[in-house]
């Protein structure tokens, strides 16, 4: 193997881990659901996002043999139970492959503890997976 060579394997295996260190960092976590049927993973850290503007995201499902599930009907609820209310905007869910789903037109629209329930029904099971949020 030419030194050349050499030195761009090693590179392209840098930028590899620095990828997947980053889709770590990513995450603002996985749970497994309720129910033990999937593993819900959010795709992006929604502390830091800001207040009172749409916020868009990814989840990634799988099931507990680590199968994306693609064909799964979502629903998102959720709010802050400290004050009694629920979500100030009604999100947008849609499936984009892999066992991943877009979330549009989801608001934070204060500070303090919220919680988001998935819903998540495949053709086999339902089941839900909660994420508690502090903003
Ligand atoms: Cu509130």
């Amino acid at each position: 193997m030419s030194l050349n060579k050499l030195v761009s394997g090693l590179l392209s295996g840098v930028v590899s881990i620095m990828l997947i260190t980053h889709a770590m960092v990513a995450e603002t976590g996985s749970q497994i659901s309720n129910n033990g049927s999937f593993n819900v993973t959010v795709l992006k850290d929604l502390e830091p996002e800001p207040l009172r503007e749409f916020v868009e995201f990814k989840i990634l499902v799988i099931d507990v043999n680590g199968k994306p599930i693609s064909d799964a009907d979502i629903s998102l609820s959720g709010g802050m139970p400290a004050h009694g209310h629920g979500l100030p905007t009604k999100p947008i869910i849609t499936a984009i492959g892999n066992g991943e789903y877009l979330i549009e037109g989801l608001k934070f629209s204060m500070m303090g503890t919220w919680e988001l329930n998935f819903e998540i029904k495949s053709k086999e099971v339902s089941d839900t997976a909660k994420f508690t949020i502090v903003k």
